[in-house]
């Protein structure tokens, strides 16, 4: 092939986008409850090692380009769209209500803001520093997100910590570093109460995301795990009002199995929000998107979600590559993500629906004729026909994942 002119490049990857086929109209994709983050589409491709390849955006466009795609909610940190600087001021306000109109044009909801506790320098010791003052001031940013929250009419608020953790070993105290982050929640949810009671609205869903390394060293709420039993150890004013915000990515990153995070979580319900993305084990944070490195695993997770009845939102918390233009950002990385996505719902559905699957689980939920409870060999024999279905499960979940079961078949 003789080199493609710049001119053409675009037209190329459009046209190769309509050939993949598959697509889901903006109508459907709607009707999901999926939700755009603001820093996701404006994320320009920096990291430590790497410079920015895409031009800044801001959250008038986005907000457009998530409408035509049909992405029907947005979501922010405080410092995406305001300046630190800003913050609680008049300019502040100017800027929500200018976020309200470009969201109102678009018919689309804000349904989730988050404080930024991790990226000022202001934040170098830790939203729940040693100074008085820098915790003064995280309770001030955290209560201010939740005034903004209910400004855009969320309903959720997320709290990733950040820098909640050290470098070095032995100059911080973890027991009041815990105690004072928790403060801090207590502000956000007591302040949460006042203007829900204020605005006749109800109160937001708090929701804690864990990471298990990154941006420190140490990580003092490193898995969803941890913020579980931080939520119960008696240092909150409100836990009935706080849960979890898992990401997927987070927690395979320390090399849990994410399905059975997500289910330690259901059964404390507290799965309230879900960031959703992919990657790779005992790496960093790389947020690919959804279903592009561990497409089984994602659908065995919808199956958990889908049976479980999870109404939350579905966060589109990745980031679009570097590789990808800023042109690519809106015609393939958002598209193809929420398409992988709602494929992968439909076929978490056909899982649940499938008669082998079906008859498979209810003959190993029956088990076998035993003569005794007592008897280890009795028990032994009378299942061990039945348990070979778990590895014919397995395969049935890849035909399924392959279009198998739907008659696709491979000529050799
Ligand atoms: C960072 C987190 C972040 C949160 C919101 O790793 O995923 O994007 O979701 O602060
Ligand atoms: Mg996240
Ligand atoms: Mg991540």
């Amino acid at each position: 092939m003789p080199p493609i002119p710049v001119d053409h490049q675009t037209a190329l990857v459009s046209r190769l986008m309509k050939a993949c086929g598959g697509a889901y109209s903006a109508e459907t994709r709607r009707k999901y409850f999926i939700s755009g983050p603001q820093w996701a589409a404006a994320y320009q491709g920096q990291a430590l090692f790497h410079a920015p390849t895409r031009p800044p955006i801001g959250f008038e466009d986005i907000i457009h380009k998530f409408a035509e795609i049909g992405i029907g909610h947005w979501t922010t940190h405080d410092t995406d769209v305001i300046p630190t600087e800003a913050l609680g001021t008049p300019e502040q306000w100017e800027i929500v209500d200018r976020i309200k109109r470009a969201l109102n044009d678009h018919g689309l909801k804000c349904s989730m803001v988050t404080t930024e506790t991790f990226f000022h320098a202001v934040w170098a010791a830790s939203p729940a520093a040693e100074a008085p003052g820098v915790r003064e001031y995280a309770k001030f940013r955290v209560c201010n997100t939740v005034e903004i929250g209910h400004e855009l009419g969320a309903g959720f608020t997320v709290y990733w910590p950040g820098s909640l953790g050290y470098y070095v070993q032995g100059a911080i105290d973890e027991t009041d570093s815990l105690r004072w982050y928790a403060d801090a929640l207590n502000a956000a949810c007591q302040r949460d109460i006042e203007v829900a009671k204020r605005k006749g609205r109800p109160a937001l869903k708090h929701c804690l995301e864990a990471k298990p390394f990154e941006p420190q060293a140490e990580i003092l709420l490193p898995t969803s795990d941890a913020m579980l039993a931080f939520i119960a150890s008696g240092l909150l004013t409100h836990p009935e009002m706080v849960g979890l915000n898992p990401e997927y990515l987070h927690e395979l990153m320390w090399g849990a199995a994410p399905r059975a995070a997500l289910a330690r979580a259901l059964l404390a319900k507290k799965l309230f929000h879900f960031d959703i993305n992919d990657g790779y084990r005992l790496k960093h944070d790389v947020d690919i998107g959804v279903g592009l490195v561990n497409p089984l695993d994602w659908l065995n997770v919808l199956v958990l979600l889908r049976s479980h009845h999870y109404e939350g939102p579905f966060n589109l918390d990745y980031k679009p590559p570097r590789t990808t233009s800023h042109f690519g950002v809106f015609e393939v990385s958002f598209p193809t993500s929420v398409d992988r996505f709602i494929t992968l719902w439909e076929m978490a559905g056909e899982v649940s629906a499938d008669p082998i699957i079906k008859q498979a689980t209810d003959a190993l939920r029956a088990g076998g004729p035993v003569r005794s409870t007592d008897d280890a060999e009795d028990l032994t024999r009378a299942n061990r026909e039945l348990l070979t279905l778990h590895e014919l499960i397995a395969h049935r979940l890849f035909q399924i994942l392959i279009g198998q079961h739907r008659g696709r078949v491979f000529f050799t």
